[in-house]
């Protein structure tokens, strides 16, 4: 990130990568089969609005999850707004606040309000326990977060959501290929949101799908991203612009051929963070259930300093020295961002697990160019910087 002192701390000033290894490294799959699809694309000079790639993606992708209807979008943020929309969701929305921005942007671009709830501190993922106590007249749905890829408890919000005729929606941005209880994600509640972003285990470049099995949602979702045509010259209601171009469904059908040794390449590489990472003080390594498909995208670590010893923020600096570009995925909570900070000020009140894990949270590279090596030496810089403990703290503090 910045400072001198990390380096001679630990390596005398020879940062461990000479090119920075990142968070978020798009898994590119195979070039031939993409540049051949794009050469397709061209010649057939149709370019966008529901083309033959498209098409095939949303059909395979269906299949892959056994869900009635997969409607690509351009983007997981704008597929949000519009499943919020179509699900006709207004006044106040139930979300965890540990989440990327856009879950909850998804909802206050609209004018509706997300209700801040606190996630469980083992799953990191919203707690049903804390969902009816804020319920009120204007609640309208619940928004949960497979956050990391790990699944919701989609039974217990279901029955909630039913108790109270509350819409239930899944932000899936993380859990292309994942399963709960032998389920493939894209069933659960009245849709779920896929992020196929560069950065996702499953890229398009930008992207995303809307998957639901309920027939008319799909129907109101497929007008709404067309500008609510329903054929030449007929638009039937308002719509918005959500699709998403032949050329990121070609980069998605490729992508498809290589899912399962991105997912073998994350499994091993998260098996030998566990390895490496095993008995330093301080810090646990979030694990997924052994049971469940998992596409391992994300490393999570919770670090709780020693006392004295190098803060969370100190251990990022430390990585970053070494070319190690990990993240505080995600620090540190929407309640304590813009716009939401200011207008609801006293969220973070009933959100005690979310600001402790927030405060926590470093997540690690991963991905089929990173291998048991690379973890073995990230997690070497890891453990030198939390034993060195107070020592290193306090020449960090001091500088060069
Ligand atoms: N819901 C959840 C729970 C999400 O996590 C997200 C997105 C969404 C909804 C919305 O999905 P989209 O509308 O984006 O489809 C990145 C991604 O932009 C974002 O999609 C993702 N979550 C979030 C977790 O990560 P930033 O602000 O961290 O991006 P940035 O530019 O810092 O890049 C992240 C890392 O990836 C860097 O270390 C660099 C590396 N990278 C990035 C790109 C774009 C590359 O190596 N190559 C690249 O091409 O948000």
């Amino acid at each position: 990130m910045k400072d001198s002192a990390t380096q001679l701390a630990i390596h005398g000033g020879v940062p461990l990568y000479a090119e920075k290894v990142h968070v978020g490294r798009p898994n590119i799959g195979d070039r031939a089969h993409f540049l051949s699809r794009l050469d397709a694309v061209l010649q057939s000079k149709w370019l966008t609005n529901n083309g033959a790639c498209v098409q095939e993606l949303e059909s395979r992708i269906a299949q892959l999850l056994n869900v009635r209807h997969c409607v690509l979008v351009c983007n997981a943020t704008i597929g949000l707004e519009i499943a919020i929309r179509a699900l006709d969701l207004d006044g106040e929305v139930i979300v965890p606040s540990l989440t990327f921005v856009a879950t909850a942007h998804a909802l206050q671009w609209q004018q509706i309000t997300p209700v801040f709830c606190d996630v469980q501190a083992s799953s990191h993922l919203i707690d049903p326990d804390q969902i009816e106590a804020l319920i009120t007249p204007r609640t309208t749905g619940i928004l949960g977060v497979h956050l990391w890829g790990r699944v919701c408890d989609v039974e217990r919000l279901t029955e909630v959501a039913d108790r109270h005729r509350l819409k239930l929606l899944f932000d899936a941005a993380h859990a292309f290929g994942c399963s709960k209880a032998g389920r493939m994600v894209g069933g659960f509640g009245r849709a779920e949101v896929f992020s196929f972003h560069a950065t996702k285990f499953f890229n398009t470049f930008e992207g995303g799908a809307i998957t639901t099995n309920d027939d008319d949602l799909a129907k109101r979702l497929r007008l709404m991203i067309n500008f609510g045509f329903a054929g030449y010259d007929n638009v039937v209601q308002i719509g918005t612009n959500g699709k998403m171009n032949e050329v990121c469904a070609a980069m998605g059908l490729t992508s498809l051929l290589s899912l399962n040794d991105v997912m073998d390449a994350n499994r091993r590489n998260h098996s030998a963070y566990a390895e490496s990472l095993r008995d330093i003080p301080g810090l646990r390594l979030l694990t997924y259930p052994e049971a469940e498909r998992n596409n391992f995208q994300y490393v999570v670590v919770e670090y709780e300093p020693l006392a004295g010893g190098v803060t969370r923020d100190q251990l990022i600096d430390i990585l970053w020295a070494e070319n190690v570009i990990a993240r505080r995925y995600f620090h540190p909570g929407c309640h304590r961002m813009e716009p939401y900070r200011t207008l609801y000020p006293e969220a973070g009140r009933r959100l005690p697990v979310t600001e402790a894990v927030a405060a926590r949270l470093v997540v690690l590279p991963t991905g089929p160019d990173l291998t048991p090596m690379d973890v073995a030496a990230i997690a070497s810089v890891i453990r030198t910087a939390v034993l060195a403990g107070p020592g290193l703290a306090r020449s960090l503090r001091s500088g060069p």
